[in-house]
């Protein structure tokens, strides 16, 4: 199997290019100025530290989301999840979630660290957990296994994390790394970010995702990744992963320029 990218272009783009293979402070800043689709690196980790991983995630027991349909399994904690709850809820199960992470990178590095390592050394700005004044530290490093395929939808904290400390992300970027072959199991970017006067409107009932009306016509970017890849795209364009043969399980967190660090959170 190959790493494939369509690009699928049908009107003037504001993307100057589709996509970026190297991950640099020019790459990272188009991403936040939503210049470009995606940004692409290649053998992240290599297939051995995935394996390692992996067999160090399998000893440890995963969960599913409560009420997402089609399921998604995941190790860790979500901000999205602490919906209905309060703010408690989400930050005392933080460190039980980090130390199992660090449980399960006893083999291999910790994806987390890796990449937040790679983003301050690139940008030169300080990479960090996002703080809430009062409670703590936000959890990042959701470990997800996406068996059937995610809706349509955008990841967007001012939007959907009000109250939060993180609602501050005024452009918010997803990064993910996948660690298990499979096929199938793209993710595609739309050129569409979320908007708060047009948008909502195409939620469909009891479910995270949007009808793809709200994409018709839209420019969009396809990249079929393979284990050991990760890519980075930003969230508040609307996004989909298509359904997967075989287990595609990824590590992955949000991050966003906040306060002058570059802050994560899942
Ligand atoms: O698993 C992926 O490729 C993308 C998942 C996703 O929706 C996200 O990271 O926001
Ligand atoms: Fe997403």
């Amino acid at each position: 199997m190959t790493t494939s990218a369509v690009v699928n272009f049908k009107q003037e783009s504001l993307w100057k290019f589709p996509m970026a293979t190297d991950l640099s402070k020019t790459s990272l800043e188009m991403l936040f100025a939503n210049q470009v689709g995606m940004i692409y690196v290649p053998g992240f980790f290599s297939q051995i530290e995935c394996d390692l991983f992996v067999d160090c995630f399998d000893r440890t027991p995963m969960g599913f989301y409560e009420s997402v349909e089609p399921p998604i399994g995941r190790s860790g904690i979500t901000q999205f999840e602490a919906e209905g709850h309060d703010k408690n809820w989400y930050f005392d199960q933080v460190e039980s979630h980090s130390e199992k992470l660090r449980q399960m990178c006893r083999f291999s590095r910790n994806p987390l660290t890796e990449v937040m390592n790679k983003i301050q050394s690139s940008c030169g700005l300080e990479a960090c957990r996002a703080q809430e004044p009062a409670y703590g530290t936000y959890f990042a490093g959701l470990i997800r296994q996406i068996n059937k395929r995610a809706l349509l939808h955008s990841d967007y904290a001012p939007f959907q994390a009000k109250g939060w400390s993180i609602e501050r992300a005024y452009q918010q970027l997803a990064w993910n790394l996948y660690m298990t072959d499979f096929e199938g199991g793209e993710v595609r970017v739309y050129e569409k970010a979320w908007n708060f006067m047009s948008d909502e409107k195409y939620k469909l009932q009891n479910s995270y995702g949007y009808d793809y009306q709200l994409v018709a016509g839209k420019n969009y970017l396809t990249i079929k990744p393979e284990k050991g890849d990760l890519v980075l795209f930003n969230s508040q364009n609307f996004h989909e992963v298509m359904e997967a043969r075989g287990r595609r399980l990824s590590a992955g967190s949000f991050f966003s320029k906040i306060d002058d660090s570059i802050q994560f959170w899942s």
